[in-house]
């Protein structure tokens, strides 16, 4: 009885719980940061879960990492300089090296476990890491921020876990200022932005902060179905510069060499799903009000 209740306790979904059958539990060990579980699935392939929360399963990590990766990158003419906070499995540095126009990939992730679970159970995701425009940097994102050349980067992706544990930070204020410090003028920022099922008054919170600090804040979403109500949304921004206009990308991907012929095709993005991504449902227009 006390075991089940432990399931419906989650503060990010409480009253709920989303179940995988478990065929064989792969890895489970304590890092530094989080508990780190990967377990073969009866139907998803492959699943990583940190602290109970599901990351990322085999069966649909790339409708995830597509989206997150491509919405930024293809709204920016010619990205060169991109980085990636936390994304430690890999999957995101995979869909930025399509990218040809791009010369530094820096990734700050904070727990090394989840790098070196991932090389061992998702190569898949990890080929990512072995792109040489890749620099590795373990350590915590706020950190990282706050010591990074201003100007340096023409977009950044927030490929972060939800906000209770390690990247409780990366959801406030003073992170956001160091994001926009970061960018280029025009630079964009990518950012995981939860469920509009689940976390309005958390989409609305990363909204208002992101329209302090930034010029131009859009909302998109995708269909992820093992992630906590089947849906993951992104906040988009660009800094003061040249005016960005998220919904029509200006750097379609079906124009890119790197993006067809790379050793693994896409699966999901393409430019209709880009421009689609950013219609939003009447209910959650209405409760985040400047949307
Ligand atoms: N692409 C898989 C999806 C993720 S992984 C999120 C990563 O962010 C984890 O590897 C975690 O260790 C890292 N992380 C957390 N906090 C920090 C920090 N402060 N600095 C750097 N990296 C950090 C996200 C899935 C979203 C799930 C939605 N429910």
């Amino acid at each position: 009885k006390r075991g089940k209740a432990v399931y419906f306790n989650n503060p990010m979904w409480p009253g709920e719980a989303h179940s995988l059958k478990v065929e064989k539990v792969l890895f489970k060990d304590k890092s530094d940061y989080q508990e780190v579980l990967v377990f073969e699935s009866a139907t998803y392939g492959k699943v990583l879960v940190l602290d109970g929360i599901v990351q990322l399963t085999e069966k649909d990590e790339f409708a995830y990492q597509e989206m997150i990766a491509h919405l930024p990158l293809c709204s920016t003419p010619s990205p060169k300089n991109v980085l990636v906070v936390g994304g430690g499995d890999g999957g995101v540095l995979r869909e930025i090296s399509r990218h040809s126009s791009v010369e530094v990939i820096d990734i700050c992730e904070i727990d090394k476990m989840v790098i070196d679970v991932s090389k061992r159970f998702f190569p898949e995701l990890a080929v990512g890491f072995q792109d040489p425009r890749v620099q590795l940097h373990i350590g915590d994102a706020v950190e990282f921020l706050r010591k990074s050349p201003e100007g340096k980067y023409d977009a950044i992706i927030v490929d972060s876990s939800d906000p209770v544990g390690p990247a409780q930070a990366l959801v406030e204020k003073p992170f956001f200022e160091t994001l926009a410090r970061a960018l280029k003028p025009g630079g964009i920022l990518c950012n995981m932005a939860e469920s509009m099922w689940l976390h309005t008054h958390l989409i609305e919170d990363m909204i208002s902060i992101c329209r302090q600090t930034f010029k131009n804040v859009q909302y998109a979403w995708s269909s992820v179905p093992t992630y906590p109500s089947g849906v993951i949304g992104f906040v988009l921004c660009s800094t003061e510069g040249p005016a960005v206009d998220f919904k029509n990308p200006i750097n379609p991907i079906e124009k890119l060499d790197g993006a067809m012929t790379h050793k693994r095709e896409m699966k999901f993005y393409n430019s209709e799903m880009h421009r689609a991504a950013f219609a939003l449902p009447t209910f959650l227009r209405r409760e985040v009000a400047s949307l």
